[in-house]
């Protein structure tokens, strides 16, 4: 049954679906923000395809298909029993098993997962795999746990989960805390538990069937979607001043191809601040960077001391000039005045690493200034693609090589690009990235969803 609209405008049916969003999942601030970024675009969208809107499409895609909650108790290195939640929510299947990351992050809670399970559908679909959409995750915090802690809780978290997932169900992998220490911990228990070696986490060790350039693949991809957003408006990444946010598995390797690319990377950051460095940072200070934050578990105000830069503490990056912004860290950390500042020093493109780092302010002020801005679900969509190639090596029992994959990503990005300029091209040439991801993700699944009929 179609909703009675009291006013049929665009803006008047985006507001009502909100009421109904809000009403029905109350405090969910972060699933709201999600859901609304979508269906600000979609929603006008279905004005035109009577097809999807009678059938409820974009209602039923705001309600996850399952979600599943439980407890994860552990005990520390001093014996005390610690207490914390797991999440799964499997969020869409339509196109494919659910398929997402598992962030382990004290702020981690349903509404966070929800919009992150959310965006991954359109994301999964964008990326041309037969990827569904789901997210998971816990409130723990692995900064400063010992590996026996972070092993006790990844073995305790499985042990529930494990029930749940399975290569044709529910394919996780990693996000914010969880690297490959911790899906190798998870993926031990998995198979202990399971009595099966299947491909059931993907950016797995190398030598237990993961894949070459998963780690590199999210932040490769999101500097490989700035290229081609440059190359089509007639501008070169060659040359161009970047502030990367985040120090983590992202923005490490944003910052890695950007280098490569011959771009000048001069920021990164962690939660407690972050560093300047007017030169640019260098592949040999990179080395250094990763030796800090992938093995010692360091914190980036020591990348100052060492090389003798400016560390700003409780800061965020966006206040340094820069023709290139890369958000990489977190949702929310560019607000509207972190926004008009990049504008006001000249930033021509953004494109967004994390997910959903921008909040609504902020991207309507770069859509409002008419740069380029390329949203997470397209801008990070490498990672998860690459995790769909992982899957079918795991399905065929074989590896690609390194060259081959790094192909097939910069292949991949670049369809995700071009679809976007296909649906998100407006009268005047600007191409609005966002409507491109946001409809061009939404009809593949939508038309999964019609082909099955009602449920
Ligand atoms: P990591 O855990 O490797 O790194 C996260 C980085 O972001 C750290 O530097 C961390 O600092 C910082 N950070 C995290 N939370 C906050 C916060 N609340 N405030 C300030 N800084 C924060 O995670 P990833 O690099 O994997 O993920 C970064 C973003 O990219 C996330 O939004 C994630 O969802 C997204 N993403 C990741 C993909 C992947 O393949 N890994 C794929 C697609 C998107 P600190 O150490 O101080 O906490
Ligand atoms: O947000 C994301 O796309 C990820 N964290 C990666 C998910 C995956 O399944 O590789």
């Amino acid at each position: 049954m179609i909703m009675v609209t009291k006013n049929q405008t665009p803006s008047g049916i985006v507001e009502e679906f909100m009421d109904w969003i809000r009403q029905r999942n109350p405090g969910e601030r972060e699933f709201h923000q999600a859901v609304y970024e979508v269906g600000v675009n979609v929603l006008p969208f279905l004005l035109e395809h009577p097809e999807y809107r009678e059938a409820e499409i974009f209602r039923r895609l705001c309600e996850p298909d399952r979600i599943v909650i439980f407890r994860v108790v552990w005990q520390d290195d001093q014996g005390n029993i610690q207490v914390n939640r797991g999440y799964r929510v499997q969020h869409n299947n339509a196109i494919g098993p659910y398929k997402g990351g598992i962030r382990f992050h004290p702020s981690v809670n349903l509404s966070i997962l929800k919009f992150l399970a959310f965006e991954q559908t359109f994301k999964n679909s964008l990326t041309g795999l037969p990827m569904g959409g789901g997210k998971g995750g816990s409130d723990f915090d692995p900064k400063g746990k010992s590996d026996s802690e972070i092993m006790r809780f990844c073995q305790s978290f499985m042990s529930e989960l494990y029930r749940h997932i399975g290569p044709y169900t529910d394919v996780p992998a990693g996000d914010i805390g969880v690297g490959g220490r911790e899906v190798s911990y998870l993926f031990g228990q998995y198979k202990r538990l399971a009595n099966q070696f299947t491909g059931v986490l993907t950016g797995k060790g190398l030598a237990f069937g993961g894949s070459e350039i998963r780690v590199e693949a999210t932040g490769y991809g999101c500097v490989y979607m700035m290229e081609d957003m440059l190359k089509h408006s007639g501008e070169d990444i060659d040359g161009k001043t970047a502030v990367v946010s985040g120090s983590g598995n992202v923005a490490l390797y944003a910052v890695e191809k950007l280098i490569e690319l011959g771009a000048r990377p001069v920021t990164l950051s962690d939660s407690s601040g972050f560093i300047f460095d007017p030169a640019g940072i260098n592949n040999e200070k990179l080395a250094w960077i990763k030796e800090l934050k992938e093995n010692r578990r360091g914190r980036i105000s020591e990348y100052a001391a060492e090389f003798g830069v400016e560390f700003h503490q409780g800061k965020n990056p966006w206040v340094v000039p820069c023709q290139l912004a890369f958000p990489c860290a977190t949702q929310n950390e560019i607000r509207k005045a972190d926004a008009d500042r990049l504008l006001q020093n000249g930033c021509i493109a953004v494109a967004e690493g994390a997910n959903m780092p921008s909040e609504q302010a902020a991207i309507d002020a770069f859509q409002a200034a008419r740069i380029l801005f390329a949203p997470s679900k397209a801008a990070n969509a490498g990672g998860v693609a690459v995790s769909g190639l992982e899957m079918t090596q795991n399905s065929m029992r074989l590896s690609w090589s390194r060259e081959e994959l790094n192909r097939h990503l910069r292949e991949i990005m670049l369809e995700i690009h071009n679809r976007c300029v296909q649906y998100g091209t407006e009268d005047d040439h600007f191409v609005s990235y966002l409507r491109g991801a946001n409809v061009a993700g939404f009809i593949k699944v939508a038309d999964a969803m019609l082909a099955y009929g009602v449920m």
